[in-house]
């Protein structure tokens, strides 16, 4: 008797069909996920949020932490294809160099999802839709509030600071160029150093603390990728005798808890949100395309910008 695992009806559910086409037994749908890693508040949101919703979902969850290096999702998505997943979803940690292990995925006939970060391959029939953020506009929000705050500077040039998240991932990439296009052609704000620190707080620090060595008071802003160099940096910036906040203006993104604190504090100035609460669509799109039914290509998240002045009011309300 030949059996087929291929699923005709939706929910959280695979059906096995006997050849007759009558049904044998309901299983529940079978995700592999793997996740970039651990490396910021924001991402153990998302891994919750995750784990939380394939619970919710009645969804069975293979969950793999790459920690920051491609080869370990390459190698855990060849996994998930051997173990014959009804779908694939996987955050990538870059851009590039997914082509072959996509290609594999198809020809197993095994649907991906990307959820968080995109990748660039030419052929978009390798992945069924991207379930995240538009990072060229959280760079933009961010270049724009700064270019907001430029104006009512009484200096004449304000020196700016990048800490950029993860070389070569979409987040990094995205925010650096929406950020550069807010603030071109402003002649009060001067980008003198950008470097990475990887989306950490122990880089974030590291890395502020070597721009503090090369320029110290000369630096009047700094634009972290991600809340969690921010705060590394804000440590760096009390430790050279500064006041974050208001000796170097501090923008950044994600939105996180620590990122509220540190602006009811008055350390950090304004953070743009980027929310991780990806699970619940995640598991609708995953039951969707096992069905069988038509999924959108991208699937954008509502995001706000949150400046200091309404932290302590919006504290209460954050759900990472
Ligand atoms: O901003 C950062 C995390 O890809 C949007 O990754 C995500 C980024 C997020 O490490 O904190």
């Amino acid at each position: 008797m030949t059996v087929t695992r291929r699923t005709i009806l939706g929910g959280a559910f695979a059906f096995a069909f006997a050849a007759s086409g009558s049904v044998l037994a309901a299983k529940p749908l079978v995700m592999g996920f793997s996740q970039v890693g651990a490396e910021s508040e924001w991402r153990s949101a998302n891994t919750a949020s995750i784990k939380d919703a394939a619970k919710q979902a009645g969804v069975t969850l293979k969950f793999a932490d790459a920690q920051q290096k491609q080869e370990n999702q390459v190698k855990a998505i060849r996994s998930f294809i051997a173990q014959r997943v009804d779908v694939i979803a996987f955050s990538p940690v870059v851009e590039t160099g997914w082509e072959t292990v996509l290609r594999e995925a198809k020809a197993a006939r095994i649907p991906v999802i990307l959820t968080d970060r995109a990748v660039k391959v030419a052929d978009k029939s390798l992945y069924v839709t991207l379930i995240g953020s538009d990072f060229v506009e959280e760079g933009r929000r961010a270049g724009r509030w700064l270019a907001d705050y430029a104006a009512t500077s009484n200096k004449a040039v304000l020196n700016v600071v990048e800490l950029q998240g993860t070389v070569g991932s979409a987040p990094a990439l995205d925010r650096k160029a929406g950020f550069e296009e807010a603030i071109k052609g402003n002649a009060k704000l001067k980008v003198i150093r950008t470097q990475t620190g990887e989306f950490t707080r122990a880089k974030g620090k590291e890395v502020m603390e070597a721009f503090l060595k090369a320029h110290g008071k000369d630096i009047n802003v700094l634009y972290a990728h991600n809340d969690d160099m921010a705060i590394g940096a804000i440590q760096a910036i009390e430790e050279a005798g500064l006041k974050p906040g208001k000796d170097i203006i501090i923008v950044s993104i994600d939105g996180v808890k620590g990122a509220f604190q540190a602006m009811i504090a008055g350390k950090l100035n304004v953070s743009v949100e980027c929310s991780p609460l990806l699970g619940p669509q995640l598991m609708k799109a995953a039951q969707d395309v096992v069905a069988g039914k038509p999924v959108a290509p991208r699937i954008v998240t509502e995001e706000r910008v949150f400046p200091a002045e309404v932290a302590a009011k919006e504290l209460p309300n954050r759900k990472y």
